[in-house]
């Protein structure tokens, strides 16, 4: 594994950004943090809500528990997104889709950011906050088109209450998007791994198995993560200064 500084890149990384021909990104939360948008861990940060951990108040029993308390939640976090913009590192990943022959966007995110960056044909892993999804007839409908019955959406199609249309702890993955993911990363050349501190499963099992596969597997990341040490190389600082400056290289 190669660590190089946010002040250069590897020759071999340098060469395979301009000739790679299937490139696969995964991102996490890090890559939305230059945006403002608060990350769930490490950096001192430990997502709370009303003094339960992220990973209670984000949790699929928590639906049955206190529907209205996830609601509350994901509405507090719509609502901290309503201002923000997607940062650089968004808009280069966005600019990459048209720089390389087959390119995949695999994110972890829920926020919506990449696509307001541009990128299109995302995989969501774990879903997307500005999307609910209805209990009884499990269709999806964009929030801003919601109406409320006491704090909970009601769905235009069947009137049924809605949950948001996001994955949470405890829950499988939307239908499709992991296996599709996992087969883009065994067929990949290059693989960036942006703003994710790897511990939630099975996304973070996606550079691995592109590593597996024989890519080339680069991390972009302030800190060490438990991936660190299977990445190719290591870029060590923030996504919206590290990604611009590698597409700069290959101009
Ligand atoms: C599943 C949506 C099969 C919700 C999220 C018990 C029962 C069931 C399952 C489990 C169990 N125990 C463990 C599991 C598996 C569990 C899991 O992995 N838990 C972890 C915590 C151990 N996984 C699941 O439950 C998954 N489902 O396994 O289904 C199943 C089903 C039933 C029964 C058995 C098995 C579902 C996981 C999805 C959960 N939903 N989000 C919401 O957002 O409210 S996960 C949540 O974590 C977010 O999506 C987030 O994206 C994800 C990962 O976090 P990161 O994105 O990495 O963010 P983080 O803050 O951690 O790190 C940020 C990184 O950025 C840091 O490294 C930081 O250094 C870096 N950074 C900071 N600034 C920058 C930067 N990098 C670059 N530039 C910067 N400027």
């Amino acid at each position: 594994m190669q660590t190089v500084t946010q002040l250069g890149v590897s020759n071999k990384l340098r060469s395979l950004f301009e000739t790679a021909a299937n490139v696969l990104v995964l991102t996490g939360a890090g890559v939305s943090a230059e945006s403002g948008v608060p990350t769930f861990r490490g950096g001192g940060n430990t997502a709370v809500w009303k003094g339960m951990p992220f990973e209670i108040i984000s949790s699929a029993g928590m639906l049955e528990r206190d529907l209205r308390a996830v609601w509350e939640w994901f509405n507090y976090r719509r609502g901290r997104l309503e201002t923000l913009k997607p940062n650089p590192a968004h808009e280069t990943i966005a600019g990459w889709q048209q720089q390389f022959k087959h390119f995949t966007l695999v994110t972890q995110n829920i926020d919506g950011l990449h696509q307001a960056a541009g990128s299109r044909d995302v995989i969501e892993l774990h879903g997307n906050l500005w999307r609910a999804r209805c209990f009884d007839c499990g269709q999806r409908h964009e929030l801003r088109e919601l109406r409320m019955d006491h704090d909970v959406p009601v769905c235009i199609d069947c009137g049924g209450h809605m949950r948001p249309d996001v994955v949470l702890f405890g829950e499988m993955l939307p239908p499709g998007a992991f296996e599709r993911a996992a087969h883009e990363a065994e067929n990949c050349e290059l693989c960036f791994v942006v703003g994710t501190s790897a511990v939630v499963y099975p996304s973070a099992s996606i550079p691995e198995i592109a590593r597996a596969a024989g890519a080339y597997v680069v991390e972009v990341n302030p800190e060490a993560t438990p991936l660190s040490d299977l990445c190719d190389e290591v870029l060590t600082g923030k996504a919206g200064e590290i990604l611009p400056m590698l597409s700069e290289a290959r101009a």
